[in-house]
């Protein structure tokens, strides 16, 4: 027997007693997991595009970890910066010190970003990033003058993480109900964009739903806008099964925010760095926003880290007051974490010679058509795609939504292809190392795990 297949064994042996009740594990149907005790969905090994289950299955990455693993996993160039990292030095405190590699990263964020997005605030999870980015709005209007600019919009079915900025803004029904009592208050929402009956099937952006951006004009003379700060969209939304803006959505609400001298941010931890064929949503969709929130991608998935850019006018209207006192009273432990930064200069070394965006753009239009051939298997009512994202909407089990995205998920697991579900929306995010192959494979078994759930 071969040396690997015996560790495999030792591996799914010891896994077998495993105690599975103490992790609570998030967004996760606890009760069904650990009931079923899925031996094909305990990972063990992260390599290129796959996973090794405890059985030793291997599993396509489908949506490149949680949109996060672009380059594919234990990226060699990754590893190594970050294993050299640890013999440099582990954790710099990141109040009044700072490793120099954190401002060589802040500068080379800044060189992609868009237009005079130019300074950088670290943190570590894309929810951290976008209550700062709603913290640094609110700030920003007091700074100069405007204290009652403190109202924030948000659109529905919005996912900005699961903070309490961030579910406030959300429009993920689910991830609201239960806490409203801790919600921001003043928090308003623009309709979202999806309509079936306009755009089922639309093969990247809708032509119909610009004029659902004008619904921000409404929601400004109903609160004034003096009332609002900030309004804050995915430029594609991932989470709630890969809704594409319409055609000339994103500049209007750039206008309308411009015109009212309301701020708008650009959630991008899963358009930032390169899925939408640009490095930022913002170039692909030819809007630019004032703050851009990025996580994700930024280092490959493979230490935790978030952030914000800032244009530079929203970081100078924070430099006043005496020059020895601190401007912004936020930060994190692990704000710029060594490792996190080490992960980011490899990600971005990789990014910057393979030309990344340009590679998921390829992608993209090749998984546009191998996705749009699903149209016409049983229950499938949409297809959505986005450069290297797609969305295939099914109806749901009569009385039991959520099940048919169970159980294709489950049927694809015995395809061995790791993809993900919402509700009973398939998100597809293949990593930009792909093959063809590999994406007709992935198309193939997704097709089949509809069919068997028909
Ligand atoms: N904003 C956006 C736009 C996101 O997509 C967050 C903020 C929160 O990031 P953190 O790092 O705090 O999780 C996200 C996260 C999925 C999926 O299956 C999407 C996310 C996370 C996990 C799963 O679509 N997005």
């Amino acid at each position: 027997m071969d040396a690997t297949l015996t560790a495999t064994r030792a591996v799914s042996a010891a896994e077998t007693a495993l105690n599975l009740d103490p992790y609570w594990m998030p967004f996760t149907h606890n009760r069904y997991f650990k009931k079923k005790r899925p031996m094909d969905r305990l990972l063990v090994g992260a390599q290129g595009a796959y996973y090794t289950t405890a059985e030793g299955q291997k599993l396509f990455d489908g949506l490149s970890g949680l949109w996060c693993s672009g380059l594919g996993h234990c990226h060699p160039k990754i590893v190594e910066a970050v294993k050299r990292q640890l013999d440099r030095g582990d954790y710099f405190p990141a109040f009044q010190v700072a490793n120099p590699d954190t401002f060589r990263l802040a500068e080379r964020i800044a060189e992609h970003a868009p237009a005079d997005l130019n300074r950088v605030f670290f943190t570590n999870s894309g929810s951290e990033a976008v209550d700062t980015a709603l913290k640094i709005a609110v700030g920003y209007h007091r700074l100069r003058g405007e204290a009652s600019r403190t109202r924030i919009i948000g659109r529905e079915r919005g996912y900005h993480g699961v903070g309490l900025g961030g579910i406030s803004v959300g429009g993920m029904v689910a991830n609201r109900k239960m806490f409203a009592s801790l919600m921001v208050n003043g928090v308003d929402h623009l309709p979202h964009t999806h309509n079936l009956k306009e755009m089922a099937f639309t093969r990247g952006q809708p032509t119909w739903g610009l004029h659902l951006a004008d619904e921000l004009e409404r929601i400004v003379a109903l609160h004034d806008a003096s009332t609002i700060a900030a309004v804050i969209v995915e430029p594609m939304q991932g989470s709630a099964g890969v809704f594409v803006p319409p055609q000339g959505y994103l500049a209007r609400l750039r206008e309308i925010c411009t015109k009212h001298g309301i701020l708008l941010i650009f959630d991008e931890v899963i358009t930032g760095f390169g899925r939408m064929g640009e490095w930022f949503g913002a170039d692909a969709f030819g809007a630019v926003p004032d703050l851009i929130t990025f996580a994700k991608c930024v280092n490959n998935g493979t230490v935790p880290m978030g952030g914000v850019i800032a244009k530079q006018g929203i970081y100078d209207a924070y430099m006043q007051g005496p020059e020895y006192a601190v401007e912004l009273f936020h930060g994190y432990t692990y704000s710029g974490h060594a490792l996190a930064v080490a992960a980011a200069h490899a990600t971005l070394d990789v990014m910057e010679a393979e030309d990344t965006p340009k590679r998921y753009a390829a992608l993209g239009r090749k998984l546009e058509d191998a996705v749009h051939s699903l149209k016409g298997e049983p229950n499938v009512v949409d297809i959505r795609n986005c450069s290297a994202a797609a969305g295939i909407e099914m109806t749901s089990i009569a009385g039991t939504p959520g099940l048919r995205g169970v159980r294709v998920f489950e049927e694809a697991l015995k395809r061995d292809l790791l993809i993900r579900f919402t509700g009973d929306t398939i998100a597809l995010a293949p990593p930009a190392i792909a093959t063809d192959g590999e994406l007709d494979r992935l198309i193939e078994g997704v097709r089949e795990s509809i069919r068997a759930v028909a």
